[in-house]
């Protein structure tokens, strides 16, 4: 174990060595970087320890395939994770440096747009801390999601270049090293033995490049890896143009090529459908399937024990080329028949599926396939020519089911269904919560479901309770610590002995303080960033999630409106001061979204100015949403805003992480949010509007939205507000697409409206009474050990991937 004196030692050998700076001529980049290669130091000990037992014990390990990973500094983490944290904390201070300060200075690795991407991360240290063989696979994009700021009110995104200092947690392999081909054509060739084969010839050569980073399980040695892979210029390409003498041609080329891992896609609904996110797909699985497949070999000779040795995970349908790909190579290059390579493939993988919104359903046009993959296109119409025949065999004289269920849609143009052909290709297919698989098998895979009776099923998500309490919350985790022993942070279920502690005054009053006292350096970090005095005791009402129709912020706004124009008609009101805070990134290319942040930035710049209003409500949008704003945000909230239209969220999982720090939820019966009432009781919750089945009702039965306007006085007034200027007097109608998409929208904001009021009003009430309010925040916290990451790895690993934890002797360091 590295002790204080130790660990100043090796930060200032790391200092002289690695970084060539005396602590006098040091910037604080230069410390951070030294005290980041004392940790690393230390984990790579345990990874190569790790590598060496799964290689040795040849374990069956598994492969999370994911277009996006939202990891977080590393940090903090590397030190709570090693049991160092307090260690480092002193030697630090030995060294005149504040340990909160240098932490500050390391940039975000934000590979991700948001849920699906905070998921893989909080997957991953699940993995590594359950000591299990888990890898994940993705892209070292060289800029992560934009970084948000506001002008005028308006979001403008900046390029995130995160790599700019180097980032001392990765490993560059430049020995590991792939082709990957796109384009040309495919001949179809007889061999020697008359067996049909396949050539696919004259394509464009790029090369993926694999960087690693380990991480770390929490209080084991085990430590997994995450290779990333970035695109660089195939030799091939110089050398032709170089022959001919035509070196710029070259450099531009080769410019060319490396653009493929350049930047994330910042769309997180509405497909784009770029050509240049098809070649990130399929550079990414080919690369990673390659490398799979070559770990495979190095001790086996047989490739038909593959599904023995290797699970494969799909992180929505991005990595879905990944079947096709797999059936090439074993068709192509180890020349399986057909049955054998199709089984092989089914076994190895299995999809989970984060949205039913049709707009955000993977799909790519024919014509681009043709293009860019015509040898993949050729086995997705095979894939799909087997199953239809098996489909009408089984459905005789359904020709409608045909047409449902194909991998190609003939809808416009001719397109390939992603998510068609990850169904059809794994052996399951899991939902995100209970009521969204429940929609999966009755909506949008209804005729799968049938067909393939057990293969979609629910893995309900979960948070990784090492950040979102242990690193995030150290306070609350103290205290909880103190009160019920350590084990919680490993096996979460334990928070149920904190039960009792909800009836002890003493107990409330100190996770009051300890609530206060986050809300004290928000605040003051508010303060600091913004410029903006906030009333540490009001309430704290947050919202903080992508910006989307579906996930309704507008509905929030409305109840803020709502309130302010309470206060105004009554000036002398005693209502529970309030501070709503917001944060989110919105689609570039997104209007109504971005429109909405507009609003909130209005309607906050009119009613934090309005003298009427004083401390009893404020509005803050915090900028740039991202997993190191969430850790201040989270620890700080009373109330957690979770109001999606019912049907939509898949999931949600900043519910899971609010909850998890004593905010309460108020939100509709959506995703996970109905497992969460179920966990923490109808008692401990604000549940208010449409189920998901009013919603379909009033849908069927014609949704009126001016109904609304015409019969809620409140809200007529609110929305009259918006479209007559109130909030943009410069341009009086500038919110009105605002009002057309409230009236005609899909999202049912009007319907639930009168309903989140009456329920704002209930919080209010309980939020007068502190020790109820308190008694009811424990017990939310010491019912979310459901919602551990970890319960949801064990169950992938035993429902799913069938891998094991592999026992591992102690701390190397
Ligand atoms: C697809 C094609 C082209 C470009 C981008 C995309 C794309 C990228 C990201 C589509 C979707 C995403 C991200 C989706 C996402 O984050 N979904 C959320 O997943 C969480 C984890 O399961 C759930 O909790 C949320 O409910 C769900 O919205």
């Amino acid at each position: 174990m590295l002790d204080v004196n130790t660990i100043k030692k090796n930060i200032l050998n790391n200092l002289r060595i690695i970084i060539a700076k005396t602590p006098e001529t040091a910037t604080d980049m230069d410390w951070f970087n030294a005290i980041a290669y004392t940790l690393r130091r230390c984990l790579t000990e345990h990874w190569m320890a790790s590598t060496h037992k799964y290689y040795q014990q040849d374990t069956k390990r598994v492969y999370y395939l994911s277009l996006e990973f939202l990891m977080g500094r590393s940090l903090i983490k590397s030190m709570l994770n090693l049991g160092i944290y307090e260690e480092c904390e002193q030697a630090l201070e030995q060294l005149g440096l504040s340990l909160d300060e240098l932490a500050e200075i390391e940039p975000e690795p934000a590979l991700g747009n948001g849920g699906l991407g905070r998921l893989a991360a909080c997957f991953l240290d699940s993995m590594a801390s359950l000591n299990l063989p888990g890898y994940g696979y993705g892209i070292r994009y060289e800029y992560g999601i934009f970084q948000q700021q506001f002008e005028n009110g308006y979001q403008v995104e900046h390029p995130d270049n995160w790599l700019r200092y180097s980032n001392p947690w990765e490993f560059s392999r430049p020995e590991v090293l792939y082709p990957v081909h796109f384009g040309g054509q495919v001949v179809e060739y007889q061999d020697e033995q008359g067996r049909k084969g396949y050539d696919w010839k004259d394509t464009e050569e790029v090369m993926a490049m694999a960087y690693d980073t380990p991480i770390p399980g929490y209080a084991t040695p085990s430590t997994n890896n995450l290779r990333l892979w970035t695109a660089k210029a195939s030799r091939d390409f110089d050398l032709q143009y170089f022959s001919q003498g035509n070196y710029i041609k070259a450099v531009e080329d080769k410019n060319h090529s490396e653009n493929l891992s350049k930047v994330l896609y910042p769309e997180d609904t509405h497909q784009m459908g770029r050509e240049l996110r098809l070649r990130q797909e399929y550079f990414f699985v080919s690369a990673s399937l390659q490398d799979i497949i070559r770990r495979y070999l190095a001790k086996h000779d047989d490739i038909r024990g593959l599904p023995d040795k290797v699970a494969i995970q799909l992180n929505d349908t991005h990595p879905a080329l990944a079947i096709p790909e797999l059936l090439r190579f074993l068709l192509d290059h180890f020349h399986l028949s057909w049955e054998e390579a199709w089984e092989l493939t089914v076994r190895i993988f299995a999809y989970t599926n984060h949205t039913l919104l049709p707009e955000a359903l993977e799909t790519w046009p024919v014509w681009l396939f043709e293009k860019l993959l015509p040898r993949h296109l050729l086995i997705i119409y095979k894939i799909n020519h087997r199953f239809l025949k098996d489909v009408s065999y089984h459905f005789p004289g359904d020709m409608d089911a045909l047409r449902r269920m194909s991998l190609i849609g003939e809808e416009g143009e001719k397109h390939v269904r992603m998510s068609h052909l990850a169904v059809v290709g794994s052996h399951k297919v899991n939902g995100v919560a209970q009521l969204h698989t429940q929609l999966m098998k009755t909506t949008l895979f209804a005729d799968f479901d049938r067909f393939f009776p057990g293969r979609i099923i629910n893995k309900t998500n979960g948070i990784t309770p090492r950040s979102w309490l242990h690193q995030a919350n150290r306070p609350l985790a103290q205290l909880i610590t103190q009160s019920i022993g350590q084990a919680w942070v490993t096996e979460l279920s334990h928070l149920k002995k904190l039960i009792p502690l909800a009836d002890e005054q003493k107990f409330r009053s100190e996770f009051r303080e300890i609530k206060q006292n986050n809300k004290f350096k928000l605040a003051a970090f508010i303060k600091k960033e913004l410029g903006l005095e906030i009333n540490a005791h009001s309430m704290f009402d947050v919202q903080i999630k992508r910006i989307h129709e579906y996930k309704r912020q507008l509905l929030n706004l409305l109840h803020v409106i709502t309130r302010y124009n309470q206060i105004r008609a009554n000036p002398n009101i005693e209502l529970i001061p309030r501070t709503v805070i917001f944060a989110g990134k919105a689609a570039p290319g997104y209007t109504i979204a971005k429109l909405i942040i507009k609003l909130i930035n209005s309607v906050a710049d009119i009613i934090n100015h309005d003298p009427v209003i004083g401390s009893r409500l404020k509005v803050v949008f915090i900028p740039n949403y991202n997993v190191s704003n969430a850790m201040r945000i989270i620890p700080a909230a009373d109330l957690s805003e979770q109001i999606s239209t019912a049907g939509m969220e898949a999931s949600g999982t900043g519910n899971m992480k609010l909850a998890l720090n004593g905010a309460l939820t108020i939100g509709t019966l959506d995703g996970a949010n109905v497992e969460i009432r179920e966990e923490v009781g109808n008692e401990n919750i604000f549940i208010f509007g449409l189920s998901n089945h009013g919603v379909t009702d009033l849908k069927r039965r014609g949704y009126n939205a001016w109904d609304y306007y015409r019969e809620n006085p409140e809200l007529k007034q609110v929305l009259d507000m918006l479209s007559s200027g109130y909030f943009s007097p410069e341009a009086p109608s500038l919110f009105q697409p605002i009002i057309d998409a409230l009236t005609h929208g899909n999202f049912m904001v009007l319907a639930d409206y009168a309903d989140y009021i009456l329920c704002q009003k209930r919080v209010d009430e309980l939020y007068q009474q502190p020790e109820e309010w308190t008694r009811q925040a424990i017990l939310n916290v010491a019912n979310m050990g459901q919602f551990s990451s970890d319960r949801t790895i064990k169950e992938y690993a035993t429902e799913i991937w069938d891998v094991k934890p592999v026992e591992h002797q102690g701390f190397v360091c």
